[in-house]
């Protein structure tokens, strides 16, 4: 069966509460390149600013995932192609690996053909993710491709999600995490912020996750990760 992010090499990670630079619109960020814009945020989320990113960008012909960091942020849109629930390999308690879950599946008529699941990996102890969830991020290399091979072949993960948000990860852990992973798509975000930085990473990640970047540098920078993602 083929995933919708078979055919990904780049997403756009957009933060419903943060600003697009300058002048810049969702018609801008849609022109992109990207093959698909993630909608999400750790902090200060809400339906309504998750809405209003939707709306904003659901006339172009990008695909919409909407990423929820709690249960309370999801939306139902038309808009949306589907749902990416991740849930936390490496948290410090249950909360963020089955405690959110089971109260979001409360939701009525819960649309399962349009939902994905990603396992993170959260690796930088700064990022709000990290603090939020209360992650164990001392981990080396086979510490990683531990979890990868836990979240691929005890539950059933179809898509590993190594997060580095706000920082520029290690080559090699996201190579071991690669090697460890048979069908798992990879996903690495963080820290991606030119051509050199997302071939790099592209090169070793079957999907780059662009974020701050959009928010700091604006879609002309954003564009050159996506070429360096094509290249790699
Ligand atoms: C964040 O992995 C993404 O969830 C992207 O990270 O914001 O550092 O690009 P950056």
């Amino acid at each position: 069966m083929s995933n919708p992010w078979d055919d990904w090499n780049h997403v756009l990670k957009v933060d419903p509460d943060k600003e697009l630079c300058g002048d810049e619109t969702f018609e801008d960020v849609c022109r992109t390149g990207t093959d698909a814009i993630e909608i999400g945020g750790t902090l200060d989320v809400t339906a309504e600013k998750m809405s209003r990113v939707v709306d904003a960008a659901a006339a172009y012909d990008v695909p919409l995932y909407q990423e929820p960091s709690n249960p309370g942020v999801v939306i139902d849109s038309p808009a949306l192609e589907g749902y990416l629930i991740p849930t936390v390999f490496n948290a410090g308690g249950p909360f963020w690996i089955t405690g959110a879950h089971k109260e979001w599946v409360r939701i009525d008529d819960l649309d399962w053909g349009r939902t994905h699941t990603e396992a993170y990996i959260v690796m930088n102890p700064d990022a709000a993710v990290a603090e939020l969830t209360n992650a164990d991020c001392d981990l080396n290399a086979d510490d990683v491709e531990a979890y990868a091979k836990v979240a691929e072949r005890m539950f059933g993960q179809e898509i590993v999600y190594l997060e580095y948000s706000g920082t520029f990860g290690d080559p090699r852990v996201v190579a071991a995490a690669a090697d460890a992973l048979d069908d798992a798509a990879l996903f690495y975000g963080g820290g991606i912020h030119g051509y050199e930085s997302a071939r790099t990473m592209a090169g070793h990640a079957d999907v780059i996750v662009v974020g701050d970047l959009l928010h700091d540098e604006g879609v002309d920078a954003v564009r050159e990760t996506v070429e360096g993602a094509t290249d790699a």
